[in-house]
This record gives structure tokens, sequence and C-alpha cells, in this order.
């Protein structure tokens, strides 16, 4: 299996994040990315390839162009609003919730606000191109699988389902898994179903494809009455318009183990199966994990090569793409238990 990945994402190497009222250490960090890539060549498991670089059209297929433009000029703009350039992880603090106007301002704080949806999500120097990067790893990597007619595993970090058509979050600012998705539709398949397994909901991805038909989006993960992100990734929401019907979430409690988390994953493969998708994308988050520090779920590193063997069943050009997983002593041996049960040991 092809395996793409490109060291930029590196430059994305946030030092702290909001959590419990304090800044805690970041675990959204350089070393899951070096981790997963160092175990795939290890174990063998094929070539690993750094991406073709991506154009700013392909972005704004899924994201507001403004919003892009923010990303791409925020480090610029915050070292010429006069803050301290040593101060490497920037927060936004203020939103336009409803009842305040969602327009786009002059100063930073405000532009961050607009262009945001949590407080956990650090900016650095490098998270542009490091999201760029990892955006290109997703884009090339649906070239090849449809190119080669072959699995291929694009190994993206920052990650990508959190981040909205016009916002930041959840350690996501660049949508890798609706960016696949569309550069599948754009090469000619009629019909793209993206199957999330990351333990958080993919509220980014969901949001992007709500009102389409032509993205077919399911998702298991932490029910979010109880879980980040809490304002999307309710068993409810089915689509919008020419979309209804299009979106399915199977929201699980905190604890669920695999005997549980195998009857959601096989009526979500069901669901694709029947869906008529010519292709599929696997937004792999390895945060399911009983290890994970901010998760609470208790698959198993066993249990990972059971979700690799039922995913490799839909018979479907695939790509998986890496999302969150934050257990760094786990995330390599989660990663090929995953990566054994989808190539068949
Ligand atoms: C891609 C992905 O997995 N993003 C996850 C973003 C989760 N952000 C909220 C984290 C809150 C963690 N709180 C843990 C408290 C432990 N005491
Ligand atoms: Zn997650």
């Amino acid at each position: 299996m092809l395996t793409l990945f490109s060291s930029d994402h590196a430059l994305h190497h946030p030092r702290t994040e909001m959590a419990d009222g304090k800044l805690v250490s970041a675990v959204e960090i350089p070393s899951r990315a070096e981790l997963i890539v160092d175990a795939v060549e290890t174990a063998r498991l094929g070539p690993i390839e750094p991406p073709q670089t991506i154009e700013f059209d392909t972005l704004t297929s899924v994201h507001d162009a403004r919003y892009v433009e923010f990303l791409k000029e925020f480090w610029r703009a915050w070292l010429d609003s006069g803050r301290d350039p040593k101060v490497h992880d920037a927060f936004p603090f203020v939103w336009p919730m409803h009842g305040l106007r969602r327009i786009t301002t002059r100063h930073l704080d405000g532009l961050m606000g607009r262009y945001s949806f949590d407080a956990g999500t650090p900016m650095g120097p490098g998270t542009w191109k490091a999201a760029l990067s990892s955006a290109a790893v997703a884009r090339t990597g649906a070239l090849r699988v449809v190119e080669d007619q072959q699995p291929v595993f694009s190994l993206c970090r920052p990650p990508g389902h959190h981040a909205m058509p016009d916002a930041f979050g959840g350690y996501c600012f660049l949508n890798n898994a609706a960016i696949a998705a569309q550069t599948f539709l754009d090469a000619g398949s009629s019909r793209v179903a993206i199957l999330d397994v990351d333990y958080h909901h993919g509220n980014g991805t969901q949001s992007i494809f709500y009102n389409r038909r032509d993205v077919l989006f399911i998702s298991i993960h932490a029910d979010p009455m109880d879980e980040y992100p809490y304002f999307l990734g309710h068993a409810d929401e089915l689509g919008a318009g020419v979309g209804e019907g299009a979106n399915l979430n199977l929201p699980l409690p905190l604890g669920t183990g695999w005997e549980d988390y195998k009857e959601a994953l096989a009526l979500a493969l069901r669901t694709v199966n029947q869906s008529g998708a010519e292709a599929l994308v696997v937004s792999l988050g390895l945060d399911t994990y009983e290890g994970d520090p901010i998760s609470q779920f208790r698959l198993n590193t066993l249990d990972f090569v059971k979700m690799g063997a039922a995913i490799r069943s839909v018979d479907k050009p695939t790509l998986i793409v890496l999302e969150g997983g934050y257990a760094t002593d786990a995330l390599a041996s989660n990663a090929l238990a995953f990566f054994e049960g989808y190539l068949g040991g």
C-alpha cells in the first residue's frame, strides 16, 4: 500500500492548548505523525511518497475563499499587529454568537473569532504551511487511488474533519477528507461515501456536504451530548434539501467497547455498500483507543485489526485519511493493527 506523507506537517508544532481552565500540553503534536510514518516504514507496508502541490482553487471547492486567505495570512497579520513573536500559540477568545454580527473585522482578534469555533486549536507560525501540506497529502492520495486502483493511506497532519467551510477548530484547519472526496468527484465519481471512525464527530465534513447528495457522510463517534464537539453529530441530523438522507450519525455512549462498536460499524458499512458510492474515504481516527488521553471509548489494539478487516469488506476504491489519535505510546501499534486487518495480514 502506498502512503503519502509530508514532513512539512512538523511546521505546526503547538506547545499548549486550552483545557479544563488551564493551558495544558498540546496533544496534537508532530510526534504523532512521526511515530506512524516510522511504523509504516519499519513494517514495510509499501512506498512512502510526498504529495503534489495543491492549488488554491482546490481548497476553495470545499472552503470559503476568505477563510483560506485568513489562514494563509494569519501569522504575518499576527506579527504586523505588534503581537509578541515569541508567543508560540495563538487562540481566539471571542465569537460572533447568535445576536452578534458575523462580520470580518479589521482587528485580528475579531477575525480569529469569525473564522473559528473553539479555543482549543492553537495557531502558530507554521500552521498554514503544515495544513496546506496535509490537504495536499489527502488530495494526492485520492488522485493516486484513481490512478492505481489500489487503496492508499494519506498520513495527514494536522487532522481535518472538524474544519468547517469557514472555521477552524478541533485541531483542524483544512478539511482533508472533504478535499479528498471532492477530488474523487472531480475525477469522475458520481457519488462518494465518507466513513468517519474518529472518536469525535466530524462536524466539518458533515457541514461541508450537508446539503448535497453526491457525498454520503457516515460517522461513528462519542455521543455529542457528552463529548466534543457537542453542537453537531446527533442522530437526528439526516442532511438537508437534496442532501436529505445522505448524512448518518451513529453516536455511541462514552465507554463503548468493540462489542457495541462493531454493530454500529456493520450498519455503517451496509449503508456504504448500498449507497451507490463509487469511492470511499475513511476518516481514520485512532482516538477510539482505550488508552487515548482525551477520549473515552474502549477499543484495544486487536480491535483495530478487526476494524481494518471490516472496512476492507467494502469493494470500492478507497482512501484512508488520518484524523485524530493521541496515545503516542500506542499510535504506531494501533495504526499497524488497522492496516494488518485492512490489508489482510
Ligand atoms: C481531530 C480530533 O480528534 N480533534 C479532537 C479535538 C478535541 N478537542 C477538545 C479536547 C478537550 C479535551 N479535554 C480533555 C479533558 C481531560 N481532563
Ligand atoms: Zn478525534
